[in-house]
Formats: structure tokens, C-alpha cells, sequence
């Protein structure tokens, strides 16, 4: 996957993207990020990319020049021109375009998914009091927010968005890593984890978990992970009640058991 991004501040991304599972799925080929500074693009002798608000009001807005020029330099050719506005349905800059900002969709599991299928994303970061509108509304970018605060700009939101999308790209988590296993993505929240010693300072482990019995141990692991779901996140556990037709004998039964349990 080849991810985009359109920032002021480029050198913000490194660190993050360049440790860890990112860095080794860039190494990998299997994610490609391309920093484009805006500041670039600009055509103003002294690379402004941000002017006052028409309006009035406090902050700056960054402006359309830079940002249309370094979109069209991603562009298709033949999309490029600014001739005729971009026929309707169609994607004017060839690919899906966020711009990270607190007023859009609320990033979640289901919107990670249907970005990690696409082969290439462009993410703009904003700043400031925001883009010029013209720039949003003409190559139809759609508006992410990855929660109900504010930033101080939109490069961390977006290093967000990369590396839940990134999980979802085959082979960029090892093979003991999954991604469905897990947490959001199965409809309950992942269960305690423990590692060695199995006592410390007299703090011991579960013995079931120590026990070499994996029938046991998965049980046990999925009323942990019921039990923790009913208590910090009810709602999902209401959406997970409807899977109960797929699930074993075994695994009803525990469910019966945490249901009717008043919540820890
Ligand atoms: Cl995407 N950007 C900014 N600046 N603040 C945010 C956000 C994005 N999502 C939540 N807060």
C-alpha cells in the first residue's frame, strides 16, 4: 500500500514510522509513505502555505495554491487538469483522499477495514484554523477525526490511521500476531495477559494459565475477555450477544454465566 501524506510538517513522521512493525513493513515493501512537504509547492517567494481567514477570526487557513499544486504532482495525468471540474462519482485525484480533521467520520474498525483495502490513500494533514475549503470540496476529500478532542494539527491522526490500516496489509504483522483475534475486531475486548515468573514478589498467576491444558486455558481466556467487556464497554457486549448462534456449547455456557453475573 502507498500512503500519501500531505503535511507542513514532514519530519514529524520518522520516528514512528520508521520503528517497530511499520518500520519493518516499509523495509518489507509492503507499506510506502510519501512525505510531501506543502511547503514545497508553494509558489510565493517565501514558501508561505497559510493566509488569514476571509471572515475574519482568529488563526490561519492554509491556502489552495500549494495544496492543488502538490495534489496535482500525485495525480494521474489525465486527471490533473483543473479545465473541467471532476465528473461526479469520480475520484479527481485517482484515489481516496482524508483530510484529518475534527469534524469527520469517527475513525473505527469498520472504516480501518474498508481503507486498508485500497491500494493507495492520500491523507492530508491540516493545521491551524484548517484548509481552504476549495481545496476539500474539489478533489472530494473526505473528512477523518480520530476522536472527540482536538489536536494541534492532524500529522498524529494520521500516523494513527497508518499504523491501524497497516495491520490490516497481509504480512505486516508476524505470523503470531493476528489481526481478527484480536480485540475490537472479534467483538470483545482482549483478555489479562501474564508472563514469566509465575510468581512474583507473591504475585502469582492464574493457575489455569500454567496449567498445559489448552481447552481450559481458552476458556478461561474467553470469560476474562466477557467479563472485562461487560464491564468497561457494555455496549459492545450487546452487539456481541448476537453472535451467541455461532458459538460452541462450551462457550454459550460461560456466556449464560457472565450475562447473568452483575458486572465486576
Ligand atoms: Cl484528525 N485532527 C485534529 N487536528 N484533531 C483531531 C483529529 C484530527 N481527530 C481528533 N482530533
Amino acid at each position: 500500500m502507498k500512503v500519501d501524506v500531505l503535511t507542513l510538517f514532514p519530519e514529524m513522521f520518522a520516528p514512528v514510522t520508521g520503528s517497530s512493525i511499520l518500520g519493518r513493513a516499509g523495509e518489507k515493501g509492503l507499506l510506502y509513505i510519501n512525505l510531501i512537504n506543502i511547503r514545497d509547492y508553494s509558489s510565493d517567494k517565501h514558501s508561505k502555505a497559510d493566509d488569514t481567514p476571509f471572515g475574519g477570526g482568529p488563526g490561519m487557513v492554509m491556502m489552495a495554491q500549494p495544496l492543488f499544486d502538490a495534489i496535482r504532482s500525485l495525480a494521474a495525468p489525465q486527471e490533473a487538469g483543473l479545465d473541467t471540474p471532476a465528473p461526479a462519482g469520480r475520484r479527481p485525484a485517482g484515489r481516496r483522499m482524508i483530510y484529518m480533521s475534527p469534524r469527520g467520520r469517527l475513525l473505527d474498525a469498520a472504516l480501518i477495514r474498508e481503507l486498508a483495502a485500497e491500494e493507495e490513500l492520500c491523507l492530508l494533514c491540516g493545521h491551524y484554523e484548517g484548509v481552504d475549503q476549495r481545496v476539500l470540496d474539489y478533489w472530494q476529500f473526505e473528512e477523518v477525526s480520530i476522536g472527540d478532542y482536538i489536536l494541534t494539527g492532524g500529522e498524529l491522526a494520521a500516523m494513527v490511521l497508518i499504523d491501524a490500516v497497516a495491520r490490516f496489509i497481509p504480512e505486516v504483522l508476524g505470523s503470531s500476531e493476528s489481526v481478527e483475534d484480536e480485540s475490537v475486531y472479534s467483538g470483545l475486548l482482549e483478555c489479562d495477559q501474564y508472563t514469566k515468573p509465575r510468581s512474583y514478589e507473591g504475585l502469582t498467576v492464574p493457575e489455569v494459565l500454567t496449567s498445559g491444558n489448552h481447552k481450559e486455558i481458552a476458556l478461561w481466556q474467553y470469560e476474562n475477555s466477557l467479563a472485562l467487556t461487560q464491564s468497561r464497554r457494555p455496549d459492545l457486549l450487546r452487539a456481541y450477544l448476537e453472535k451467541e448462534p455461532e458459538l460452541s456449547k462450551a462457550e454459550k455456557k460461560i456466556l449464560q454465566k457472565v450475562v447473568a453475573k452483575p458486572p465486576l
